[in-house]
């Protein structure tokens, strides 16, 4: 077969019928068509000194390309085919290679995922190895876009959780702390956002709001103190909140519950494509680090030491204390906000509207959570299940117990990092 047509880098800017050969390229990476498919149209391709030589079989004559870049373990079918990708020309397709639920990702970001290790995913087939922590391939794209584009201002204010931490209920105190001049939650007659909205749409996720599909969003509408979540690790979060005014709230739960409540998130939400977690393999993954945005000791420990380091730039609460006294940890979040209770808050009983406004029963029963889809697509009811504290005892054996106990000494012994379980 002699190669007649022009190089790979001129045929790759060109087009075939309308479709650039790149959008042909990434249809087949990302589409599983059945192998005889793909090998009878294929002509065949070689790798020579890292340079892949593909012969595209056209009606006519027969193409041949050369391309510089490294790695297509692809092959092109018969351009008699290619009418029938006229229609995916501008359309965003599922994405299974890389896990159900995921939208088409460009070719070279496909190429940075092949190169990361990868173990088999919760919700989606993978979770990557990215940055030193685990997460799908979407999330990546997200956090890349994030990183490269958001820039920090001196009042902004962070909240970050290790999924299934309570970020929700985060979320929810600390919009109605900072807004509770301009939405007064004692006012038995007021309109308050939270009754209206899931706290998520008030505070929107770097990875899965502002930065989704690797989107810049333009940030210059919003009111101040800008208010972001994320689940992204410290390590991977501190050179975008560079301005020394930045402030950082960190919850953590204890990982017995963490793990329980993921388990059941993960398997309401999961796209039918992948199967279903037991409560077995997800523990052992769960061990071995490999969650989202894990390895949980880790997510735990960046925080936990920043914390201790820079506390007025980074506070660290826990999900059983708020439990507890959830008014005493109210005023220790509000003053380290910036806007502490004052004597008059007290009086008038604002604590307390705060803590019952955002309490599990009062946010549990709203119809926006009862009905509606926030993050994603997924139903909010999801994000409201027990809310309670050791609920790891009706599911964990005695055994799993013992491992997951063994692990969190051997992980943050020393740390100063402990939890309560009741
Ligand atoms: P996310 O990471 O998907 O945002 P996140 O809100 O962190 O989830 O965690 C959900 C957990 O917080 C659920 O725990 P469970 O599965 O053990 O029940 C959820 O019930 C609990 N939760 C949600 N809202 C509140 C709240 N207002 N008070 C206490 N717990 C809450």
């Amino acid at each position: 077969m002699k190669p007649t047509a022009p190089l790979f880098s001129s045929l790759f800017s060109s087009s075939i019928k309308g479709i650039s050969l790149s959008c042909i390229l990434r249809y087949y990476i990302n589409s599983q068509l059945p192998h005889e498919i793909l090998h009878q149209n294929t002509q065949s391709f070689h790798l020579l000194r890292d340079t892949y030589l593909i012969y595209i079989h056209h009606k006519e004559k027969e193409t041949m390309a050369t391309s510089s870049v490294k790695t297509i373990p692809m092959a092109i079918p018969s351009f008699s085919m290619c009418h029938k990708l006229e229609l995916l020309k501008e359309t965003k397709r599922p994405d299974p290679k890389h896990g159900g639920d995921d939208e088409a990702l460009s070719y070279e970001f496909q190429e940075m995922l092949d190169s990361l290790p990868k173990e088999r995913g919760w919700r989606t087939r993978y979770l990557y190895l990215f940055q030193g922590f685990w997460c799908q391939a979407k999330e990546i794209q997200a956090i890349m876009s994030f990183q490269k584009h958001f820039r920090s201002l001196p009042n902004d204010v962070v909240l970050a959780t290790i999924p299934k931490s309570g970020t929700t209920w985060l979320k929810a105190l600390t919009f109605t702390i900072l807004n509770r001049h301009r939405f007064d939650p004692v006012s038995s007659t007021t309109n308050h956002p939270l009754l209206t909205s899931n706290p998520h749409d008030l505070v929107p996720f770097f990875e899965y709001k502002l930065y989704a599909n690797g989107a810049v969003p333009d940030l210059s509408g919003l009111a101040r103190p800008r208010t972001f979540a994320t689940h992204v690790p410290f390590g991977s979060l501190k050179d975008s909140i560079e301005e020394p005014g930045v402030k950082v709230v960190y919850l953590c739960r204890n990982p017995f519950d963490t793990f329980i409540s993921s388990w059941h998130f993960i398997n309401n939400i999961k796209s039918e494509s992948v199967s279903p977690v037991s409560l077995d393999e997800g523990f052992d993954l769960y061990c071995q680090g490999v969650i989202g945005f894990g390895p949980f000791w880790e997510h735990m420990l960046g925080y936990y030491r920043e914390s201790l380091k820079r506390p007025e730039k980074v506070f660290f609460l826990k999900y059983e204390d708020l439990k507890e006294d959830i008014e005493t940890n109210l005023k220790k979040l509000g003053s380290f906000l910036g806007l502490p209770f004052t004597k008059e808050d007290e009086r008038k009983g604002v604590v307390k509207a705060i803590a019952d406004l955002c309490s599990f029963e009062n946010l549990k029963k709203l119809e926006v959570n009862k009905s509606k889809k926030s993050i994603k697509n997924f139903e909010n009811r999801f994000l409201f299940r027990k809310g309670e504290v050791s609920d790891w005892v009706n599911y964990l054996s005695p055994s799993q117990v013992e491992r997951l106990s063994a692990l969190v000494d051997d992980k943050l012994g020393g740390s100063g990092l402990t939890f309560r379980f009741s």
